[in-house]
């Protein structure tokens, strides 16, 4: 019994490793030409299906003097004809067998019957003499058959060649020729064309998954099925599609991936052929899966708050770089309450209090894809007036310039309490002027003006320490600030 179960276990086994031959392609010439170009030209000596030879049948296709009522050629008359037909050897089509049955007799060297196998492209031409019968890309699967007066059946196995080239067309072509002096009857016949092949088995690899854990993606997958007819080589990784990674002889791969979208992936098993060729097999599952790589939306850096009267001036630094997407500009919050209705690009905001109190700003940086958390500064303003405690009024001030130290412009605000006329000059550190930057009337409220470091000629000022002074008929103030190159 346990002999029996071994022989049946040793059947399976041998089952499965051995495919049936599978005939691509038969022609007994019983039924026409249907399958069959001939390039006869001019010639007397042409391709002709017809009965005066046969190896099986009534019918074969053969060369003839007189339009196929016999199987003769005028050894007088020069030829070079053509007979072909396109075959598809498919894809893993191995062992290609190529056989058929012939007869034929000529002059050695010089009357010729070859059979080739060549690029469906190729296209012979009868009035080619065979000077000049090289044909490129092509493969001679038979020559100087001439010298045959019995059927025969010829066999072509194992056509190295055609590894590397199945799921292609090719055409299959006969060629006989003659000089135009002495020769041998009868010239070629040719009966039962019969290509064939064995399919490879190529198992694919099975079951693949795939697991993302921030910016990895790693891929598992089984082994393929025993019984592939050819030896197992290594896999390939392809991704979104596309050949990705070769030669992995284990059954995980890690991918790094920099992109939060989703990937696709499959794994192809090759197998070796020959020494210099192998096939893969069909792909395995696809997967598709996407990384977790953290979002990071980075906040706005050093945030202070100053508070000069009823005005604050609120001043940060940009974020670090690595945030997540482009940057689309900065969000200021008083005691949770949006002060702006859209971002703003720059790195300051003046703020006006009506009342004295502590007031909480946040200013986030907001980014195409989300905004980063809040940078948080509380600022207490004790010096608004009592004359400013209506809502609508302002006081008379010149508040810091921002940013300081600048280069190569700051931004100079200051407010007046009524209509004033203002001026605003900037001196070196010598007490010698360099500019005036204001002079005239202002109308109640905040005002800024730029100073972008030229003197009153227009020349750029050096590096060092500058004084501005705002003066009103009432408010005379003088503030520092320092312009680094
Ligand atoms: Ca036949
Ligand atoms: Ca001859």
């Amino acid at each position: 019994m346990k002999t029996l179960m071994t022989l049946l276990l040793l059947l399976t086994v041998i089952g499965t490793l051995s495919a049936e031959r599978i005939v691509l392609f038969f022609d007994d010439f019983e039924n026409g030409s249907g399958n069959w170009t001939f390039v006869n030209g001019a010639a007397v000596n042409k391709w002709h299906i017809g009965n005066a030879t046969s190896f099986e049948g009534s019918n074969a296709l053969y060369i003839s003097n007189d339009n196929g009522v016999s199987n003769a050629y005028n050894v007088n008359s020069y030829s070079f004809v053509h007979a072909y037909t396109d075959i598809l050897l498919p894809r893993h089509a191995g062992d290609i067998r190529v056989n058929f049955s012939f007869k034929g007799m000529g002059e050695y060297g010089f009357d010729v019957f070859d059979v080739y196998i060549v690029p469906e492209d190729f296209i012979p031409e009868a009035s080619n003499g065979w000077e000049t019968q090289y044909i490129s890309s092509s493969y001679l699967i038979g020559e100087y058959i001439c010298e045959q007066p019995e059927w025969t059946t010829y066999t072509l196995d194992g056509h190295e060649w055609i590894y590397t080239h199945e799921d292609t067309t090719y055409r299959f072509l006969f060629v006989w020729k003659n000089d135009n002096s002495i020769g041998v009857q009868p010239p070629a016949a040719i009966d039962n064309v019969e290509v064939s092949y064995v399919p490879r088995i190529a198992n694919p690899p099975r079951n693949l998954t795939a697991t993302a854990d921030s910016y990895t993606i790693n891929l598992t997958w089984d082994e393929p099925l025993p019984g592939s007819t050819e030896t197992f080589v290594d896999y390939s990784i392809y991704r979104d599609g596309l050949y990705y990674d070769m030669w992995i002889t284990t059954t995980s791969y890690t991918d790094i991936v920099d992109e939060n979208r989703v990937y696709s992936y499959y794994v192809v098993a090759n197998y070796e052929i020959s020494m210099f060729n192998s096939i893969p097999s069909e792909p395995s599952n696809t997967v598709y899966i996407s990384p977790n790589i953290p979002l990071i939306f980075n906040p706005p850096q050093n945030l202070i708050g100053n508070a000069n009267g009823n005005v604050v001036t609120l001043s940060w630094e940009e974020p670090e770089s690595g945030s997540s997407g482009d940057f689309v500009g900065y969000m200021v919050y008083k005691d949770e309450e949006p002060l702006i209705e859209e971002s703003i690009s720059e790195l300051y905001f003046i703020d006006t209090v009506t009342e004295n109190g502590t007031y909480i700003y946040k200013v986030l940086a907001i980014y195409e894809n989300g905004e980063s958390e809040p940078a948080t500064v509380e600022v207490t303003v004790s010096d608004v007036s009592e004359t400013d405690d209506n809502a609508i009024g302002f006081r008379t001030i010149l508040h810091s310039n921002y940013p300081n130290p600048f280069n190569p412009e700051t931004t100079i605000s200051f407010s007046v309490a009524v209509e004033s006329h203002v001026s605003i000059v900037i001196f070196n550190i010598r007490g010698q002027k360099a500019r005036t930057l204001v002079n005239s009337n202002h109308s109640a409220g905040n005002h800024s003006v730029v100073w972008n470091g030229k003197d009153e000629n227009g020349q750029d000022v050096g590096s060092g320490i500058y004084f501005y002074q705002m003066q009103t008929n009432d408010y005379v103030t003088t503030r520092k600030m320092v312009l680094m190159k």
